[in-house]
């Protein structure tokens, strides 16, 4: 029992059933070196967003840095529990608190401790949202409130977030409050529907599906889904359709749901939200740094569709700058010195955040900071590992860049050559079977699992390389460093014995039987550059198509950005297969209006061919540059 003193000085004893639960606690934060404040910051529209405004004790006339958040604001802003806001906030803070930044997280309307309805990645103010409200205004009013209520602030702002959070920055920069003064939006979902999380190229992405049930199934975070199966391989297989597995756990009674579902092509609904089309028909105001990862497995189209809608603006180099890393999605904020398999020169994430971003930052938000050194682009180049500075992003393409494109033919006895082909068999096949689709991953197939998911991208692909229907073609071992720096255009020549398809182009670098220096690496297929084409889009993204039965069509499509040499005695390969499950839904081969919705029958066994004949050249045209010295 704790006694205590009574004004008599007598010693009263606590009740022995007083509530040990009692009123409000609070804690003392007198040996923090940092106060959090939680305001509720009002919106033109009256709805209040719930903000946690982390200030360093020392702080006079600093900077401050937000960040617009889904996951949880409150969260965001604690790490750990510390007296220490270096320990307080994100390891990607880590220079941010060094520096004597100011650091803020909202949530976004609707989620978690904020009012208002939440819209999933709301569209701007436009066709799709007849409100007075957007990511764009909610920027611009925190940014207000922010200014004129944080007294140790210097008036200035900078916004970041990878992600979602980076969607958030992009929208903030639709209509800029003008003490806006820096954005770092990283690996930003910018087109659900071209490359970004949702679909790419029109091919559904199975996870997707759990993301809306923990989105917003609550306002909070929802609850993983109760699967019963330990391999996800399975559990899809055996829900049929992408509709049919939503039906399983109820998803299909969720309003975002049904927008997907409505929406299967890219119609107006995901054109009038592609935020690349948006911002580049706005005037560019802000500084901007757009952060990637090579081996983005969620957002690997949008931060390379922004810096190029962005560009024309930037005459004189000195708004629109990229940042490309050897990252997973996301990557850019956690430790950066190795991918899966791969090992790299040190920290390269953390090398990019102190010696690049931060003084970028202080370039735009601190007080007299000198003028940062930042390069238009900084890429990682692997292979070689270093980072490069360069003047512009891509190197090499078909037209307008330093170098052009160089086409690597699919060939006959699955070879692979600079130069077209000449003669030998006209195709390969293969039987596309919808009942026993490719997996992405070695089985059996957590996709919860993070281990499996960040460095997927990088994954042996040898695990496939054998089955019968994977097709894969492969060069002889390189006599010099063959170094590719932009997008790989898939230019394929194919047909299906069904009415759609599915074709997924890989880019491999085959690693040397032997690596000394790190054996695991030995005979290693490692992935570049892959992705997903839906085949009834082929010759419009909005109006789909059936495919004649047996008739050759051309399937062109860009795959993801790659800035990599390959090295002198590995080989080049090219892979081709037709179902990447169950991270894509399948396409049940016979062509139906909605595939979301398709039935058991519909789903066929289909014979599939790959052409290389003279008239009928399938190719991928690489971004080939001269090695750098
Ligand atoms: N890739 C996630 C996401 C962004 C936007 C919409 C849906 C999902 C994320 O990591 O935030």
């Amino acid at each position: 029992l704790i006694a205590s003193s009574t004004a008599a000085g007598a010693t009263a004893q606590t009740p022995p059933m007083a509530p040990d639960i009692g009123g409000r606690f609070e804690a003392p934060t007198e040996s923090a070196d940092y106060v959090k404040r939680v305001v509720m910051i009002p919106m033109r529209d009256g709805v209040k967003l719930y903000t946690v405004i982390v200030v360093p004790k020392s702080a006079r006339r600093a900077p401050m840095l937000l960040t617009r958040t889904p996951y949880n604001a409150a969260g965001r802003a604690q790490r750990n529990r510390s007296p220490a806001m270096l320990a307080t906030l994100p390891q990607g803070d880590e220079t941010f608190v060094q520096a004597g930044y100011i650091r803020v997280f909202q949530d976004v309307r609707g989620k978690y401790a904020s009012e208002g309805d939440y819209v999933m990645t709301r569209p701007l103010r436009g066709p799709l949202n007849a409100t007075k409200t957007d990511h764009a205004t909610d920027a611009w009013d925190t940014i207000d409130w922010l200014v004129k209520n944080v007294p140790e602030s210097n008036g200035k702002v900078g916004m970041l977030g990878s992600s979602y959070e980076g969607f958030t920055v992009l929208m903030a920069l639709a209509d800029p409050h003008p003490a806006l003064k820096a954005a770092v939006p990283m690996s930003p979902m910018v087109d659900g529907w071209r490359g970004d999380d949702w679909f790419h190229n029109g091919a559904f992405r199975m996870p997707s599906l759990a993301f809306v049930n923990a989105q917003t199934t609550v306002r909070g975070r929802g609850e993983a889904l109760a699967t019963g199966v330990y391999d996800d391989y399975d559990g899809t297989l055996r829900a049929g359709s992408a509709a049919g597995y939503a039906r399983q756990f109820g998803l299909d009674k969720l309003t975002y749901t049904k927008k997907l579902f409505e929406h299967p092509a890219y119609d107006s609904y995901w054109q009038h939200q592609a935020l690349d089309r948006l911002l580049g028909a706005r005037k560019l105001k802000v500084p901007t740094m757009t952060v990637t990862g090579q081996w983005d497995q969620e957002d690997s189209y949008g931060a390379f569709a922004v810096y190029e809608a962005l560009e024309p603006q930037d005459r004189d180099n000195n708004l629109n700058y990229l940042v490309v890393g050897p990252w997973r999605h996301s990557g850019v904020n956690y430790e950066g010195s190795s991918l899966g398999a791969l090992k790299f020169t040190g920290d390269t994430a953390l090398e990019f955040r102190r010696d690049v971003m931060q003084p970028f930052l202080d370039e735009h938000l601190k007080e007299g900071a000198p003028k940062a050194d930042t390069p238009p682009v900084l890429s990682y180049q692997t292979g070689t590992n270093r980072w490069q500075r360069l003047q512009r992003w891509p190197l090499a393409c078909a037209t307008g860049c330093p170098a052009p494109a160089q086409a690597v033919y699919l060939d006959d006895k699955f070879k692979l050559a600079f130069k077209a082909p000449a003669g030998g068999a006209d195709y390969d096949e293969y039987v596309s079977d919808p009942a026993k689709p490719v997996p992405f991953v070695p089985r059996p197939v957590r996709m919860g699992d993070p281990d499996v998911w960040r460095p997927w991208l990088v994954s042996d692909q040898r695990f496939v390389t054998d089955r019968p229907d994977v097709l894969t073609y492969v060069s002889e071992p390189l006599r010099a460093p063959l170094a590719l720096a932009g997008a790989p255009i898939v230019n394929l020549f194919a047909s299906t014995s069904g009415t759609d398809a599915d074709w997924v182009v890989k880019v491999i670098d085959v690693y040397p039987d032997e690596v000394p220096s790190q054996p695991e690496l030995g005979g290693y297929q490692l992935p570049l550059s892959m992705d997903i084409f839906r085949g009834r889009y082929r010759n419009s993204l909005e109006t789909p198509s059936a495919i004649t039965a047996g008739k050759p069509e051309r399937y062109r499509f860009a795959l993801p950005n790659i800035n990599h040499v390959i090295l002198p005695g590995h080989r080049l390969m090219v892979q081709i297969q037709s179902s990447w499950f169950p991270l894509y839904d399948r396409n049940p081969q016979r062509y139906v209006p909605n595939i979301f919705h398709a039935q058991p029958a519909d789903y066929v066994k289909a014979t599939h061919r790959v052409y290389h004949t003279p008239a009928l050249q399938s190719a991928i045209e690489l971004p080939v540059v001269p090695p750098a010295p």
